[in-house]
């Protein structure tokens, strides 16, 4: 810890040598407070700046040290209208990154453009919000299901500011009063869940002062490595939305594996770093709405209404401790009427953009994916513009569906490191034909015109040819080859619904440690198998010898085979977790175990579910 932590005392030796323009400023009285009562590290200031200088000033610069800025999510400064005690509207101000000559290499500068120069002798009151993800370092990094968690928090007991600071105080608020320890300086003191800092006078630019903070936090570290949320406008009637979590506990990685007994008996002594339940907030007259993981549709969710929102009390299969991931997808949706509106001439949906998931970091810095927020607008839509109150990532894409002709666009807005906060709305205009509204209709009306059509002429042809002609007998063939491959289709089909209940039995496994049933889970599932083989074989003993199913048989006979692998990586997965659990071996062991039969099992299972579609279109 101590090296990591060291080079902040050096730079604060080497900043001063350097002296930046703008020292004009002064900050007259600073009040900064640290919020640490959930994983997400929220820092609040009012600064009362003033110039000292004969120009007038326009800009306020902020300084953050690069380790806090790198997680920096969010940040918004505000000044208020008017003086003293009848405080006027606030006023949010632009703030942009800037690299003014001179400034310490490890320090990001913020620059707050004020709406009005501050002449001199002035002075005026900003508030600055800042949001950071990833701040809280567990320590230690590893605990057992036992443990609680202790986190590390660290910053300087004086603002870091290219100006003058006259007079300053901080404050840390803790989630309890369980400290393991504290940097104790002047004027430090610790009341009840606080700590406070403070008041330090006359300090100069760059005043900094390492302190670190360990304390005892069990809020849910609920990070999405990536969330997909998909917004669907029919104007039809709805707003459909889905979302896909790839949810990660962030916290303390889980050593020594987990007791379910252990954890049901005590869930909050044996379980204290783990969260069992998460609260989304979704809008009022949300309807329809699901939950679903990879196994299936989860009931155990809750819902909950009244005429500001509705909450959706989610809980995972398993309770969640550091380290253990999970995907869901939760669905929902919403009238449109409440969230599309129309203005000169142009349609716009405006609608919250974060997560409605109570304090969860949305975020793709460590891995690959990105979360992506898209919104498919219908069909004929044009001149579309997107509307956000902060910078993302923004493109269009085009997605077909089975009645589109041309496609609906879809425009993907992405942005990495979402936190609560961001969960403002935003809009998206576009124009929109109404004409193009009657297109799938017409569609659809045109559709089975054709099909009436078609079957006229069939039965017309069908009555015309005479039951003996070739035609006739080569069509009752073909009709046999068809109605073979469906027969086919529904075994396999069936055998994916083993596969599925072997993969649900050991997840009962993970949360009631039931070895017994897990075992005859699988027994019931070999002996299906063996059943659904001996069905199989005549029909494709038929299939592989008709004439008429020489284009068909191949790709039958290959996803034969593929689910035959499938079966046997199954079986193979399911006994070797069942055996590291009567060996009590550790999760990561588990999961060493099975991970490439999890990977060629995922694989098989794109290729049947492809096969499945092509031959269902022969
Ligand atoms: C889950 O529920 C949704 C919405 O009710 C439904 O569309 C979906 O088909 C269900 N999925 C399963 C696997 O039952
Ligand atoms: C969008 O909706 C929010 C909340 O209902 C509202 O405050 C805001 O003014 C709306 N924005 C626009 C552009 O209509
Ligand atoms: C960059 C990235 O991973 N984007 C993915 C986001 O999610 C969509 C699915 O809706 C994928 O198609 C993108 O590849």
């Amino acid at each position: 810890m101590g090296s990591r932590f060291a080079f902040f005392f050096l730079f604060s030796s080497i900043a001063i040598l350097s002296t930046p323009a703008s020292s004009d400023l002064i900050i007259s009285k600073l009040d900064r407070r640290i919020d640490l009562t959930s994983h997400i590290v929220r820092v609040a200031s009012t600064l009362k700046v003033e110039n000292a200088g004969p120009a007038v000033v326009s800009e306020v610069l902020l300084t953050i040290p690069n380790y806090q800025a790198k997680n920096l999510a969010y940040l918004l400064a505000s000044s208020y209208e008017g003086k003293g005690k009848t405080k006027g509207p606030t006023i949010s101000l632009p703030v942009e990154v800037v690299h003014p000559k001179g400034m310490p290499l490890d320090l990001t500068t913020y620059s707050i453009s004020l709406s009005k120069g501050l002449e001199k002798g002035e002075s005026l009151t900003l508030d600055v919000f800042a949001a950071f993800s990833h701040s809280l370092q567990p320590f230690p990094e590893e605990i057992t299901q036992a443990d609680i968690q202790l986190v590390l928090f660290q910053d300087s007991a004086f603002y870091l500011s290219p100006y003058q600071v006259t007079a300053q105080s901080l404050s840390v608020r803790l989630p309890s009063a369980r400290v393991e320890s504290y940097t104790k300086l002047q004027n430090t003191k610790l009341v009840e869940s606080e700590i406070k800092y403070g008041p330090y006078e006359n300090l100069p630019p760059f005043s900094y002062n390492s302190i670190v903070v360990h304390f005892e936090n069990n809020r849910p570290f609920a990070v999405a490595h990536e969330l997909v949320r998909e917004i669907e406008i029919s104007h039809w009637g709805s707003v459909q939305i889905n979302e896909h979590y790839n949810l990660i506990h962030g916290g303390a990685r889980n050593k020594g594996g987990f007791s379910r007994i252990e954890y049901q008996g005590r869930p909050n002594i044996r379980g204290a770093s783990s969260f069992r339940r998460l609260v989304a907030r979704l809008p009022p007259r949300a309807h329809s709405v699901y939950y679903r993981d990879e196994i299936g549709n989860i009931s155990t969710s809750s819902l909950w209404g009244d005429s500001r929102q509705t909450e959706l009390e989610i809980e995972p299969r398993f309770p969640m401790f550091g380290g253990w991931k999970t995907s869901f997808t939760i669905g929902y949706g919403l009238p449109l009427q409440d969230f599309l509106f129309e203005s000169e001439g142009k349609r716009f949906l405006n609608i919250s953009f974060g997560c409605p998931i109570d304090e969860v970091v949305v975020d793709n810095l460590f891995v690959k994916a990105s979360n992506l927020t898209q919104v498919v607008l219908p069909e004929g839509s044009k001149e579309i513009s997107v509307s956000v109150p902060f910078s993302t990532k923004q493109w269009q894409e085009i997605k077909h569906s089975h009645l589109d002709i041309v496609g609906r666009p879809v425009v993907v807005l992405q942005k990495t490191k979402v936190v609560p906060e961001h969960n403002l709305h935003f809009q998206v205009y576009y124009k929109f034909n109404n004409l193009a509204l009657l297109q799938e209709p017409l569609m659809l009306i045109f559709g089975f015109f054709i099909f009436f059509v078609a079957c006229i002429v069939y039965m017309h042809t069908d009555m015309s040819i005479s039951k003996s002609s070739a035609s006739y007998l080569a069509k009752l063939q073909w009709d046999e080859v068809q109605a073979t491959v469906q027969q086919v289709l529904s075994i396999i089909n069936r055998c994916l619904t083993v596969h599925d209940k072997l993969e649900a039995s050991l997840h009962d496994l993970s949360r009631n440690g039931d070895v017994q049933a897990c075992k005859a889970v699988r027994k019931a599932a070999d002996a299906l198998f063996k059943e659904y083989a001996k069905e199989l074989k005549p029909l494709l003993g038929f299939l592989q010898s008709s004439p008429q199913a020489a284009h068909v048989w191949p790709k039958v006979d290959e996803l034969v085979a593929k689910e035959k692998e499938m079966q046997e990586r199954s079986m193979l997965k399911h006994s070797s977790v069942v055996e590291c659990y009567e060996k009590k071996s550790g999760g990561r062991d588990v999961e060493n175990r099975v991970a490439s039969h999890q990977a060629k099992l995922t694989a098989l299972r794109h290729e049947v579910d492809d096969l499945l579609e092509v031959i269902d279109e022969i």
